[in-house]
């Protein structure tokens, strides 16, 4: 199947090995080879039509993007690049109604699943700032909000109640101290939507997404060079980007550690990310957002949490699991670190203050 697509779109080699790639909870990925090259030569993407409902708009948004990115970066940065098909189109629709795409695998790079030192933190930080900037011309209301209200956390949190409202007696009872600790939270998470409502905090073009796995490195130099993951860029406050990070950035452990005496939140890591990002960004940033900066990583980290339970409760629509309760222990897992971010709320206002 996935061969058949390939010749739809503009590809000069032969491909010779295509390896399903696990990455990401929701695409299929795989990566095209050229016989005995190392690295792939292509991603093939088949597209989630149950979390991306409007694929057209979802490529619409990143041709916008990466056209932007294009004009303004140095040649220190890799822009990723999309394959067209040879009518020209950046995606197809196959006879089964899949929708597939293919972007350049970017060379010489690669991306890691956690932190482990500051120094990567430093460079995450730096180069996501510095592709936020390439965007900082682009009007938010030229993007499609593919996914509406994708951060809002008062929906996330309606949808858990509903679910909780239908879930089957013996899902509540095993999700029931995770649900409590959610209600426990309820009202902190509504900051950040409050502020945008009240037009205090103003709306940007974000990566919305913005995780450290979803930073590329130079396989050389270990500089920051790129960003991918772009489906998700939407007109929303960067104050969601910057918590994402952080919490995927400094947390000691993967979204999927299951032992949760092991979860932390790395100050370290924090400061070189915040050197990075906020450092790179402080002009451009507005005095409302640089005061609210601090109250996102445990939202972010709170809601993620919401969104696990909630799919769980669901029966797993959402989130590719590997196994029974998958979800549940991811819940867990963001419900830990929010703790940990919370013990910290000090520190990281004051490394906030320190790089504005
Ligand atoms: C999903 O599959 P991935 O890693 O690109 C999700 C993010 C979550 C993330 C948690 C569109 O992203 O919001 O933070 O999982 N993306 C979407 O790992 O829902
Ligand atoms: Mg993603």
């Amino acid at each position: 199947m996935q061969k058949k697509i390939l010749e739809l779109f503009k590809i000069d080699k032969e491909i010779r090995r295509i390896a399903a790639h696990k990455i990401g909870h929701l695409h299929g990925t795989f990566f095209c080879y050229v016989d005995k090259a190392k690295e792939p030569l292509y991603v093939l993407q088949k597209l989630n039509t149950f979390v991306f409902k409007d694929i057209k708009a979802l490529m619409g948004n990143i041709e916008i993007v990466l056209e932007c990115m294009k004009e303004k970066a140095s040649n220190l940065y890799k822009i990723p690049e999309l394959i067209y098909t040879k009518k020209g189109n950046s995606y197809i629709e196959d006879e089964e109604g899949a929708y597939w795409r293919i972007y350049k695998y970017v060379p010489n790079s690669y991306t890691k699943i956690i932190c482990k030192k500051p120094r990567e933190a430093f460079q995450a930080g730096k180069v996501a700032g510095v592709f936020q900037q390439f965007l900082d011309e682009l009007e938010p209301d030229k993007l499609i909000e593919t996914i509406p209200n994708f951060h809002n956390s008062n929906l996330r949190f309606l949808a858990l109640e509903e679910s909780v409202n239908r879930a089957e007696k013996s899902l509540l009872k095993i999700a029931e101290a995770q649900i409590q600790f959610a209600n426990k939270n309820k009202d902190l998470v509504s900051h950040i939507v409050d502020l945008l409502n009240i037009g205090v905090i103003p709306k940007r073009i974000i990566h919305s997404d913005l995780k450290f796995n979803n930073v590329l490195f130079d396989k050389n130099s270990d500089l920051g060079v790129s960003l991918i993951d772009l489906d998700t860029y939407m007109p929303n406050t960067i104050l969601y980007d910057f918590g994402d990070f952080a919490r995927s950035t400094c947390m000691t452990q993967s979204e999927d550690e299951q032992n949760l005496g092991a979860i932390d939140f790395d100050m370290a890591f924090f400061e070189a990310l915040t050197e990075g990002y906020v450092g790179g960004l402080k002009n451009s940033l507005t005095k409302a957002e640089i005061e609210n900066l601090y109250l996102a990583p445990r939202i972010i980290a709170l809601t993620l949490g919401v969104r696990f339970l909630t799919d769980f409760l669901e029966g797993d629509v959402y989130f590719k699991i590997d196994r029974p309760r998958h979800n549940l222990d991811r819940a867990k897992n963001q419900f830990k670190l929010a703790e940990k971010i919370e013990e910290q709320e000090a520190n990281i206002k004051n490394i906030i203050e320190k790089y504005v």
